[in-house]
């Protein structure tokens, strides 16, 4: 999978995925990641991407040209048109199964907006998707784009290991996960549940899937009402 960023800040994109799980992604091959800098494509001298709005109001806006020439080398040098997805808080908001959705496209295209958003002749022209990743304000489109790449990415063949996939299965059943214990035994006067020593697995499996149900129900009631809606008889 290939994903292009379209930002004024792409050592910032760069350096927050390149580490961990999804830079050794990139390493293996299993993914690619363009960090465009918008700033390169500005017709002006100054290498000026924003100016006034008209009407008046706070702030500046980021103009269409610059942007539009960014996505053009993009999709002129692969020689197709993905998906561009406009990162805003007035998005749909971004959920699991959009992520595994997206880690379908063979391409995807992030434009992350700065100062007060961008001209909105060029979002009409290249946008396809407006996404949010929740009901907040951030100073720019950046690390929403880093979330989104990191939760599509996870979802892609060969990025994660066998011992490492499991923990979006129990999410996917709209339940969160169970408590886990490592050694030792006890820690502060804390033992760990006597079950999980007992070597029985189908009793440690229903306790497991016990406490996802009572956390879920305890930390996350909405999640806890889509589970009741898709497995009517609990
Ligand atoms: Cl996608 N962008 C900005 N600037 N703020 C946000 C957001 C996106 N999602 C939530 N807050």
């Amino acid at each position: 999978m290939r994903f292009f960023v379209l930002t004024l800040f792409p050592d910032m994109v760069r350096d927050g995925l390149h580490t961990s799980i999804i830079g050794r992604a990139i390493q293996a091959g299993h993914l690619s990641l363009e960090a465009v800098n918008i700033r390169d494509f500005s017709a002006n001298k100054h290498q000026k991407v924003d100016d006034y709005p008209y009407g008046g109001g706070a702030g500046m806006l980021m103009q269409a040209q610059p942007v539009y020439d960014a996505f053009q080398s993009v999709t002129e040098r692969i020689g197709r048109r993905p998906r561009c997805i406009y990162l805003t808080p007035q998005g749909k908001t971004f959920h699991q199964k959009m992520a595994k959705e997206l880690a379908m496209e063979e391409e995807l295209i992030f434009l992350c907006g700065h100062y007060e958003g961008i001209d909105e002749r060029v979002l009409e022209e290249i946008v396809t998707d407006y996404v949010s990743i929740g009901d907040y304000v951030l100073t720019g489109g950046e690390l929403p784009a880093m979330v989104m790449i990191d939760a599509i990415s996870r979802m892609v063949p060969g990025v994660l290991s066998n011992e490492e996939s499991g923990s979006t299965e129990s999410f996917e059943d709209c339940l969160l996960e169970y408590p886990q214990y490592s050694r030792p035994e006890e820690w502060m006067g804390k033992k760990v549940p006597q079950i999980l020593l007992s070597g029985h697995h189908k009793n440690i499996e229903a306790w497991r899937r016990e406490q996802s149900k009572m956390r879920t129900k305890e930390r996350r009631p909405d999640l806890w009402g889509q589970y009741l809606l898709e497995h009517p008889k609990e």
